[in-house]
């Protein structure tokens, strides 16, 4: 095993160092100060002949041992570094110190610097801040452990986010569905949200707000009282707990509110909540969460703090792989893929634009096939399209250095239908009564006429208006 030499400047950071608890791989060393010759550190011996490069040369390194200088004194790190560096040209060398800055140091070619007291600090602040979180915790089960029946209330078609957090709610709080129940005044209705709660077995309840007097406790996770409407229902305007990370909204009582704009997703409090109890989080819960953060965030990009990043690295650390793609690839079904050949076999990338017309589909097929669609040579826009019960139902991917998404779909279906979404990815929805009125006819050769012309249009009259406000 290779050796660390530590040298130390005095017998003040030596005996820091004795304290924090040396590793048996450590040489430890010591400069005493002036008045300090007898007070050596247990452990430690001291540089025979001070800091110099003979004195570092006696220590015998050899080829792959490390140095660390602990010092809060400019002048001792300099020097301690020339001497090192003329004794073992070779060896790396860390900087302990919190006031040395590894600027005003000798080139060295293998050098880091790194804080002495702030890396015990950084650790110590992290500490309060599981604590902080286990105080939630502790208040969360103060306050709902002798309710009856706890409704978790999710925002209207529960998003994943959503779905996670009232999921890890019910598991933090140590409840089962009966007593706990997700419940939400508006079914999931995304094909890859209803992918989820299969997937993951989760149940989530429709409700009307009447309903919502069995229950003698009510929480309410990734949304708040204000958002169901104008006039909310009372009972949703005086509630137990709100864990929320979408801006702070008034006009509403909450025994507890733990609401964090800065987090992109409600998942990531759910996750600290987690750590600071040192609750084991299972598989699916771990992979219910991850999603989430993953979905909100659209994969840590924008709205993403260092808190998602660091509770998706430990969700990562235990998430299964195999339920995510079951969740973000759903089983496609033989007429799906049937109707995919047949779109595929007349394939054709015109200006930049693959567009897939499936015919009558299941609606989850459609953003699949958007997703493949983009692998097409050429393509810097893929669209997916299906008729979807009396809908024309289109999902749009693009590489995504182009025009937003969101805004291309937008422009396309207004005053037919509905759609949106985000820089990369949108999706929208045309009636197909309202496609024949302007089209006279709904089959797959009109639809893939008249979306790839409307695509084409949007994207060039998208790609102008950059261009005349880019000379502006
Ligand atoms: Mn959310």
């Amino acid at each position: 095993m290779a050796t660390r030499f530590i040298v130390c400047d005095g017998a003040e950071l030596a005996r820091l160092w004795a304290r924090i608890g040396a590793s048996e791989n450590e040489e430890l060393t010591w400069v005493p100060r002036e008045d300090e010759s007898r007070a050596r550190p247990t452990g430690f011996r001291s540089l025979q002949g001070g800091l110099t490069a003979e004195a570092i040369q006696k220590l015998g390194a050899k080829d792959g041992d490390d140095f660390a200088l602990v010092s809060e004194e400019a002048p001792f790190v300099r020097a301690a570094v020339s001497a090192v560096h003329e004794a073992a040209p070779h060896a790396p060398i860390l900087v302990m110190s919190d006031k040395v800055q590894t600027e005003d140091l000798p080139d060295h070619p293998c050098l880091r610097g790194a804080g002495l007291r702030t890396l015990i600090r950084d650790d110590v602040d992290k500490e309060f801040q599981h604590l902080a979180n286990l105080r939630r915790v502790v208040e969360l089960r103060t306050l709902l452990q002798s309710r009856e029946k706890l409704g978790i209330l999710l925002q209207p078609d529960p998003d994943p986010d959503g779905i996670a957090v009232g999921y890890g709610l019910r598991a933090l709080l140590g409840r089962k569905a009966p007593t706990a129940p997700l419940v939400s005044f508006g079914e999931v209705q995304r094909p890859e949200n209803r992918a989820m709660i299969q997937a993951l077995g989760i149940d989530v309840r429709t409700i009307t707000p009447d309903e919502l007097d069995e229950f003698d406790g009510l929480a309410l996770v990734d949304v708040q009282p204000t958002v169901f409407g104008e006039s909310p229902p009372a009972r949703v305007l005086s509630v137990d707990v709100v864990i929320d990370h979408h801006p702070e909204r008034t006009g509403y009582d909450a025994v507890m509110k733990d609401i964090r704009t800065g987090y992109g997703a409600t998942a990531t409090i759910l996750t600290e909540y987690m750590q600071a109890v040192g609750m084991e989080v299972r598989p699916k819960l771990a992979t219910a969460l991850l999603y989430g953060i993953k979905s909100d965030t659209q994969l840590l990009g924008r709205d993403t703090s260092s808190a998602d990043m660091q509770a998706f690295a430990y969700l990562h650390s235990v998430y299964s792989p195999a339920l995510l793609r079951r969740i973000e690839r759903p089983a496609l079904p033989e007429d799906g893929l049937r109707a995919l050949g047949r779109a595929l076999g007349s394939t054709k990338v015109e200006e930049g634009v693959h567009l897939l017309v499936l015919g009558r589909v299941r609606e989850d097929v459609i953003p699949q096939v958007a997703d493949l669609g983009l692998q097409a040579e050429g393509a810097e826009w893929s669209v997916a399209a299906g008729v979807v019960g009396s809908d024309l139902v289109f999902s749009v991917r693009n590489v995504g250095y182009v025009r937003a998404a969101g805004e291309v779909v937008r422009a396309i279906v207004e005053g037919l239908g509905v759609g949106g979404g985000h820089r990369s990815m949108a999706k929208g929805i045309v009636p197909l009564k309202n496609f024949r009125k302007v089209h006279k006819r709904a089959d797959r050769a009109t639809i893939r006429k008249a979306l790839l012309a409307a695509f084409v249009r949007a994207i060039q009259s998208d790609e102008e208006r950059a261009t005349l406000s880019k000379k502006r």
